[in-house]
């Protein structure tokens, strides 16, 4: 017996179907301003930090010839290493200390009791420059602020102080002693750079127009695109115009036909099909993140048998004109 089904595939998920678009607002608002309105309006101010981000900015601003807030500002509330602007895995802190985010403090010093403080950024102090493989230099001559030795450390070498774990803290600690010195900085701070969306910021991708960040007057704490689309620091109360990230869910419904000699086990068909049509997407796509699900017909079931059988191909896929669908950014 020849039983032909004629179900309904659909292509929707959580990530896969979803388009990511960016728009220029043209009001000028300041970057908090900027912020509450695409959340409101849309998702939210956009990460600019790959290849891709940035030609989406160009398209976006279609010619428009200003700066542009994006997302990306400084954050007082999360301790990060200076260094690649890397998350906390390894820590120190002293038992004393409060490292929460109420902290008003927001730079670091390691004591001579390998403990590590949090004191304010603007006390001059030795510091501990980080020299790349887990080296370190400890620089007593002159007392700097966190922002000075920091700036003296990516001058001269690659930053301050990047304390990964025991064996680093050690090292440095030992520099301490050495040079009977009670606390130095280290480039521990409650001031990076985040993205407004919670993407994780990929420091060295982050495309930065020469000579910035440079926080001028130390009160640059956003981020907007120049006209070649590359970031400067700036005051967050200046007012520009701003990009929001508006997303669309789209699926590609695809209706296909099974020829079969025998009754059809539907789940045994349906995982075959899937199977197939991932290498097909996958070939396709060059983000696997998307998913399948099945639509089922109006009497609940995912098959029916056609009336006829002038479809006698073995498996047939068509696409919906018009319909598409692209991976996550
Ligand atoms: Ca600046």
């Amino acid at each position: 017996m020849i039983q032909t089904t004629l179900p309904l595939l659909v292509l929707l998920g959580p990530f896969t179907a979803i388009l990511s678009d960016v728009i220029l607002i043209n009001e000028q608002k300041n970057w908090t301003e900027a912020q509450a309105f695409c959340r409101e309006f849309y998702l939210d101010l956009p990460t600019v930090q790959t290849d891709d981000d940035r030609l989406e900015i160009q398209k976006a601003l279609s010619g428009a010839n200003h700066d542009t807030w994006v997302g990306l500002y400084g954050s007082i509330c999360v301790w990060r290493w200076s260094y690649q602007s890397q998350d906390l895995l390894f820590s120190a802190w002293a038992l004393t200390e409060d490292p929460s985010p109420r902290t008003q403090s927001a730079c670091a010093v390691i004591r001579n009791d390998g403990f590590w403080y949090a004191t304010n950024c603007t006390q001059l102090k030795p510091f501990v420059c980080y020299k790349g493989n887990q080296m370190f230099s400890l620089f007593i001559r002159t007392n700097l602020t966190w922002i000075e030795a920091q700036s003296f450390c990516r001058t001269k070498y690659v930053d301050l102080a990047f304390i990964s774990g025991v064996t680093d803290n050690t090292d440095v600690l030992n520099n301490l002693i050495q040079y009977s010195v009670y606390e130095a900085w280290i480039g521990l701070s409650k001031n990076q750079w985040l993205w407004s969306d919670q993407s994780s910021v990929s420091w060295p991708s982050l495309g930065w127009s020469s000579g910035e960040p440079n926080n001028a007057d130390g009160k640059e704490k956003c981020a907007f695109v120049n006209v070649n689309g590359l970031l400067v620091d700036e005051n967050c109360d200046k007012v520009f115009s701003f990009f929001c990230v508006v997303k669309r869910v789209k699926a590609q419904v695809v209706r296909l036909a099974v020829k079969s000699s025998a009754l059809l086990d539907e789940s045994a068909i349906m995982l075959a099909i899937e199977k197939k049509m991932r290498i097909i997407l996958l070939k396709l796509e060059t983000d696997p993140a998307f998913s399948i699900t099945w639509r089922a017909q109006t009497d609940g079931k995912t098959f029916k048998p056609l009336k006829n059988n002038a479809r006698n191909t073995t498996i047939v896929c068509k696409q919906d004109q018009g319909l598409y669908f692209k991976g996550p950014r």
